[in-house]
């Protein structure tokens, strides 16, 4: 049984309160651990720690300095790979071979991806005349933000977590994270590593909680908060943006999707199929980027379901520690009750079940977990609320098209923005066709093949700013003009 306290000034801190949830296993159900929920008393700690630290030893720090210190912790994140390995599984259950290869590397790599982001970037400049003659010289100059609230989910706990306190830090900033009350682990795990990095304490600090009425809600309330980022769901992010409008904060908000693949008959029909099984069932579709409405190209489209189906009856579910296993359950037994809300509606909006649709006999050692079947449809009306919702889950709808036309308005026929992946060998179409989606990240024959200088963000309901490379340096800090008469 383990406990999860905050951490606030470098120091691990129970609720003054006394008040604890528990954390339980997606598996099994069995419980991992009791968690401390933080009220306003913790948070504003939390948060004068983080504003003292902007003036204490960390704002001392040169550049190279600061780069130095988040180099350690990327490098002690690595040397302790096994146990944030081991956290990650136990709090979302997924498979070791998943983790280890996408969510902990990328848990160290955030914070040296945006280190040398920062020492690359550059300023503007420009020369203005003036009516003595003698002109002016004005430059761009950047300052750290100031307490950031990052406001974290629970699908990729670490990854998305650091994928903006790496950045934050890099820029000066100091943070209060509060993790996804289902997650907490790696975030916890964290402050140690910072401790032994030697990061001045009250730079990184964690409140754990719920979000209305909770940690969440008092964090992003907080007037000494200067900006929020934050990733989860949309109707979350909209309650997000009101709190942020007192006080007039900054937010960067990466919300839902409902992406489409669009798959064409000139593609490479065994990449198309590998790439959607990806974004359609990795992480068991807990994935916001993930595929959950498929366009397939009339000539093809009987071969390629059938090619899904065929992949999708190998899938090996198991625990996270069976090497045969590449699927886990879903996060929560809340989630596995909202995502088979939904596959009893595709039945009764007239879906064909292709395959899945239902919860599997684990044996009685798992059955209590939150398991669930992978599942494709076809044959829904382009207004179902399958089509048309987020799920959030390991499904898919197939449906035919006709031609190019046809499934640009398809794939765009949607309130949300984030990706679109798309599966052609025809250079122009793809890039024609990429061109058209209203998403803010299109891949092109891959799907999450990442690069940090890149931006990233959604269009419409997924989300509002830019995140990554240069663009993240926009929110993470506050631009100054200096302008200097000659
Ligand atoms: P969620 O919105 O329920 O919760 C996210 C976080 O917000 C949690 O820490 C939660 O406690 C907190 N929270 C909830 N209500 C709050 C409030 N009123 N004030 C402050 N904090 C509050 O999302 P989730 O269920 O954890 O994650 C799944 C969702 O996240 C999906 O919609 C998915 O698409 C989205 N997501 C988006 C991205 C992206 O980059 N666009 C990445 C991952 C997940
Ligand atoms: O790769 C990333 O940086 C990122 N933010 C991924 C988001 C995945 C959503 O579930």
């Amino acid at each position: 049984m383990k406990e999860f306290k905050h951490f606030i000034n470098g120091q691990y801190v129970s609720s003054a309160s006394g008040k604890t949830f528990d954390n339980r296993s997606p598996v099994d159900n069995s419980l991992i651990g009791t968690i401390h929920e933080a009220g306003r008393e913790e948070v504003d700690a939390a948060v004068q720690a983080a504003k003292a630290a902007l003036k204490g030893p960390w704002s001392k720090l040169t550049q190279v300095e600061r780069t130095q210190l988040l180099n350690k912790v990327a490098e002690r994140i690595n040397a302790r790979f096994d146990e944030f390995l081991e956290a990650e599984c136990l709090d979302t259950g997924k498979p070791r071979s998943m983790a280890a290869q996408i969510d902990i590397p990328r848990g160290a790599a955030n914070f040296k991806a945006f280190t040398e982001t920062v020492a690359n970037l550059p300023t503007e400049g420009f020369r203005m005349d003036t009516p003595d003659g003698k002109g002016a010289m004005n430059f761009g100059h950047r300052t750290p933000k100031g307490v950031i609230a990052v406001i974290a989910p629970w699908n990729l706990p670490l990854l998305l977590m650091t994928w903006k306190v790496g950045p934050a830090l890099a820029c000066g900033n100091t943070v209060v994270v509060k993790p996804s009350e289902e997650t907490p682990m790696t975030t916890t795990l964290l402050g140690e590593v910072m401790n032994e990095c030697g990061v001045p304490p009250g730079v990184f600090n964690v409140v754990h909680g719920f979000g209305p009425d909770s940690a969440g809600e008092f964090l992003t309330t907080h007037p000494d908060v200067n900006a929020i980022t934050f990733t989860g769901e949309t109707r979350t992010g909209e309650a997000i943006m009101k709190a942020a409008a007192v006080g007039l904060r900054n937010i960067s908000l990466e919300c839902g999707g409902k992406n489409p693949a669009l798959v064409f008959a000139d593609c490479d029909l065994e990449k198309a199929v590998e790439g959607t099984m990806r974004s359609a069932f990795v992480n068991c579709g807990q994935v916001c980027l993930g595929t959950e409405r498929v366009y397939v190209e009339r000539p093809i489209f009987a071969q390629f379901v059938a090619r899904m189906k065929e992949e999708v009856a190998k899938l090996k579910l198991g625990r996270p520690e069976d090497s045969e296993a590449n699927f886990g359950p879903l996060v929560s037994l809340e989630h596995r009750a909202k995502v088979k809300y939904y596959y009893d509606l595709a039945v009764e909006e007239g879906a064909t079940v292709e395959i899945g649709g239902g919860i599997p006999d684990m044996g009685e050692a798992l059955n209590a977990g939150a398991w669930i079947e992978p599942t494709i449809w076809t044959g829904l009306a382009d207004d179902a609320r399958v089509i048309r919702e987020e799920i959030f889950g390991p499904c898919c709808h197939i449906r035919p098209f006709d031609d190019e036309e046809e499934v640009i308005a398809l794939a765009n026929d949607t309130d949300y923005g984030l990706a679109a992946a798309i599966w052609t060998e025809n250079t122009s179409r793809a890039i024609r066709v990429a061109e058209h989606m209203e998403a803010g990240i299109v891949w092109v024959n891959s799907w999450f093949l990442r690069d940090l200088r890149t931006s990233f963000g959604g269009a419409k309901q997924s989300g509002i700013g830019r995140e990554g490379g240069i663009h993240g340096m926009e929110f993470y800090t506050e631009m100054k003009n200096i302008c200097i008469k000659l």
